[in-house]
């Protein structure tokens, strides 16, 4: 079994997650595998930007805590939102501490994530203990976590043998950890047997159409490469597509644009 020549649909048959089978569905519905992160201080435009690339996306990535005017209402319209236009929502929290400090970040304070996120993610650095500290809050909830298996940053630390470990962490959970934030396919690794069948989530960061890096580390690769060569899931597209300005009009068409062009590397893939 590859996951990486099966169809989005025939994947969410695999999958006893709700949250990952909800979101290789509506990447079938919408023909999207594009996920926007939507890193902007102010709630407004915030909203703005999700509305607009609202019908082009299958999940909308936040970081809640840069903005400066967060309030209560701010979610409501995010879940708002994600009904009207039909995509997940992925806080990208990065939890890395213990178990039980993770689990009241992910259930209290003033986000309360687990109650509006279908899916957050965590550094493995912690050991398996921080999987099972978010698992007691998102698993009655249904939600799903990723683990940071690898990073789109120059000279990161995430390689080899961490990254190898982070798998074998996923392995121990496969029914709250879905998958990782990585730059390739994770099956293989850790000489793993993948006859019987695993499916791992991967969504990846650091795409971009039109520059290679942004200065601070950040590294881009193109759809194709993300989609068709390395055979990831998930294209997360922050500034590609709103940091020309707030034109709605031109964050509409960047939109368009990647769910099309991640698209055509989805379809190619499955016909090679
Ligand atoms: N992000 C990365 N690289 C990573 C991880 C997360 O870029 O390895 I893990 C986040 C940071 C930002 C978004 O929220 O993904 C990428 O935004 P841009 O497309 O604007 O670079």
């Amino acid at each position: 079994y590859d996951p990486k020549s099966s169809s989005y649909v025939d994947r969410s048959k695999r999958h006893s997650n709700g949250a990952a089978k909800a979101l290789l569905e509506v990447m079938d519905r919408k023909k999207s595998n594009l996920c926007v992160s939507v890193d902007v201080a102010q709630k407004q435009s915030f909203l703005t930007i999700i509305d607009t690339v609202g019908p082009y996306v299958c999940l909308i990535k936040t970081h809640v805590d840069i903005i400066e005017d967060f309030d209560d209402q701010l979610l409501a319209e995010l879940k708002a939102l994600s009904e009207r236009h039909d995509f997940l929502i992925f806080e990208d929290r990065k939890f890395a501490d213990i178990g039980n400090t993770v689990k009241l970040q992910y259930a209290k304070g003033v986000h309360k994530i687990a109650n509006w996120a279908h899916i957050v993610n965590a550094h493995p650095v912690p050991g398996p203990s921080i999987v099972e500290g978010l698992a007691s809050v998102g698993l009655p909830l249904g939600r799903g976590l990723l683990l940071l298996a690898e990073m789109s940053t120059k000279d990161n630390l995430a390689t080899g043998e961490y990254t190898t470990r982070a798998v074998q962490m996923a392995r121990q959970r496969p029914d709250f950890v879905i998958g990782f934030i990585a730059q390739r396919r994770m099956e293989t690794i850790g000489s793993h047997d993948t006859s019987h069948g695993e499916d791992f989530l991967i969504l990846t960061p650091g795409v971009g159409l039109d520059v290679q890096g942004d200065g601070m580390g950040q590294q881009y690769r193109t759809p194709k490469h993300v989609i068709t060569e390395a055979g990831c899931d998930v294209i997360i597209v922050g500034r590609g597509i709103y940091g020309n300005g707030d034109d709605v009009d031109a964050i509409r068409k960047q939109a368009q644009r990647y769910q099309a062009d991640g698209w055509k590397a989805y379809l190619d893939r499955l016909s090679k």
